[in-house]
């Protein structure tokens, strides 16, 4: 039996609609609009797609959003004024700066710049940490939006084997740890693997729930899971372009070879990315209700 297809598109557009609800409410009864700035830094083409994923999913949902587009040539303390604008500027109560910089910004000392109750990325040392702490704080989009995901399909997390592929800030190291927390959509065990893991096929083969996030195109064989795993595929690989120049996506899971040995997956695209950009506008909810005193 095929496995089931876990929409992140879908199960995306239900938390917008939960959050456009609650935009309309806030609006109305306190005339408060939530401000997004997003820092985009040099021509990456899969960047600025996100980046305009982004600020057009504010758009529609009636977030109020600023795009600040930067030659690759801008200088660190060109970005950290800039950044240090944007903390001032009151109508704006999230900020994000698109990674991967240029590699001759400092991105620690750039995120470090960001105010705390403005990071909507969960990526300031401050939130960081607290989210290991397990306090309250903005979550990472990305892994937050795999908390979600399992969330809402109804995957037990509590006392299941969960593996993730992949150690890097943005999602390893934060999903791991997430997945771990005594709390409601933690309470795993959890392995992390990287490329210096010996015999990888040895762990991922053991997980109830396998996230992969490598930025490996198709690494994930249908050999090297168990029978009836759900699969979270974090990966957007551009393999190549379509006769009209459109951008071939691939997840870091080989999705056709999979399909009949998972149980549920997420497919690349429409799965975890959607997520990511509808947890980055619900983080943007909660920081103007908190910068307004609401919650
Ligand atoms: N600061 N940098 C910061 N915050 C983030 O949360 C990100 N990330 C990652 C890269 N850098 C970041 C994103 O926004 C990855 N990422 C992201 C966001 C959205 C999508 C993918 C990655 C997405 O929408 N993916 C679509 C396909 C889009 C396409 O056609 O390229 C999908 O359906 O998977």
């Amino acid at each position: 039996m095929p496995a089931t297809i876990i929409s992140g598109s879908a199960i995306a557009r239900t938390i917008r609609q939960e959050i456009a609800a609650e935009l309309t409410a806030i609006k109305e009864h306190h005339g408060l609009i939530p401000g997004l700035a997003t820092i985009l830094v040099g021509e990456d083409p899969a960047s600025q797609s996100y980046v305009a994923a982004k600020n057009k999913t504010a758009h529609t949902l009636g977030i109020h959003s600023e795009q600040i587009t930067l030659p690759a040539t801008t200088s660190e303390e060109e970005l950290l004024r800039i950044v240090e604008q944007c903390n001032r500027n009151s109508a704006i109560h999230g900020i994000l700066v698109q990674l991967p910089l240029p590699r001759h910004i400092d991105e620690a000392r750039v995120l470090f710049a960001i105010d705390p109750a403005k990071d909507v990325d969960g990526f300031h040392p401050v939130n960081a940490g607290k989210m290991m702490l397990g306090q309250h704080c903005f979550l990472p989009c990305t892994p937050n939006g795999i908390l979600e995901l399992l969330q809402r399909t109804g995957i037990e997390t509590a006392g299941a084997e969960v593996v993730v592929v992949g150690r890097s800030n943005i999602v390893g190291k934060p999903v791991a740890n997430l997945m771990l927390q005594k709390r409601l959509g933690g309470n795993a065990t959890v392995t992390v693997c990287h490329t210096r893991t010996r015999d990888m096929a040895a762990h991922t083969r053991r997980a109830d729930i396998l996230i992969v996030a490598a930025g490996v195109a198709k690494m994930i064989k249908a050999e090297q899971i168990k029978a009836g795993a759900v699969i979270i595929d974090v990966g957007v690989n551009r393999i190549g372009r379509t006769a009209t120049g459109k951008a071939i996506l691939a997840g870091d899971v080989d999705y056709d070879d999979v399909l009949n040995q998972a149980g549920a997956i997420t497919p690349v695209p429409g799965g975890v990315g959607p997520m990511t950009i509808t947890m980055l506008m619900r983080n943007t909810l909660q920081a103007a209700k908190q910068a307004a005193g609401l919650l």
